[in-house]
């Protein structure tokens, strides 16, 4: 039916900011979003998450000190992709934010989120992550400027969530 490629998506935060980047080329440019992108082919999806973080913004996290605080999934109307997202976060890092090729970093204010210049569902799925609640969301959009039908729901456990998929 789908076919599900692997994603992962980082979130450096701490008490009073959320550090974004603004994509500068490809899927998703001129939009802030976390850090993060494919996961390769026999590649853990936790060091996959630290690689495109430091690929990004050249930050280095421990991928132990990453926390697994969400799962997103998005189709597009017409495409039988399916985008798999495992969305990390963690207050632990080395290393100082830098603009990449990819990404222009910048710390933001958690009441100031430009969400007018962000992908549509980071409105609807932010709310959970910033309250520290874990998230299961699933979007559908119609291009890119348009969600024809979503659901999200919070979570008990990453774990109890993965196991229950399968
Ligand atoms: C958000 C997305 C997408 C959408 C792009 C691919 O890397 C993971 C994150 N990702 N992030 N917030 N929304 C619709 C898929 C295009």
């Amino acid at each position: 039916m789908f076919i599900k490629k692997l994603y992962t998506l980082v979130f450096i935060r701490n008490d009073a900011q959320i550090l974004l980047g603004l994509k500068k080329r490809g899927f998703g440019i001129n939009k802030w979003n976390g850090f993060g992108g494919k996961v390769e082919q026999n590649e853990k999806i936790i060091d996959a998450a630290a690689r495109e973080l430091k690929e990004e913004c050249c930050l280095n996290v421990k991928t132990s000190n990453l926390k697994n605080i969400g799962h997103l999934e998005f189709t597009f109307e017409g495409d039988s992709t399916m985008m798999d997202v495992r969305v990390f976060a963690t207050n632990s890092f080395e290393g100082v934010p830098s603009e990449t090729e990819e990404m222009l970093p910048k710390w933001f204010e958690l009441d100031q989120i430009p969400y007018d210049d962000m992908w549509l569902d980071d409105r609807l799925w932010f709310p959970y992550m910033l309250k520290g609640k874990l998230f299961y969301g699933k979007f559908h959009y119609q291009g890119f400027d348009k969600i024809l039908n979503y659901t999200i729901e919070e979570l008990e456990s990453m774990e109890s969530f993965y196991a229950k998929k399968k």
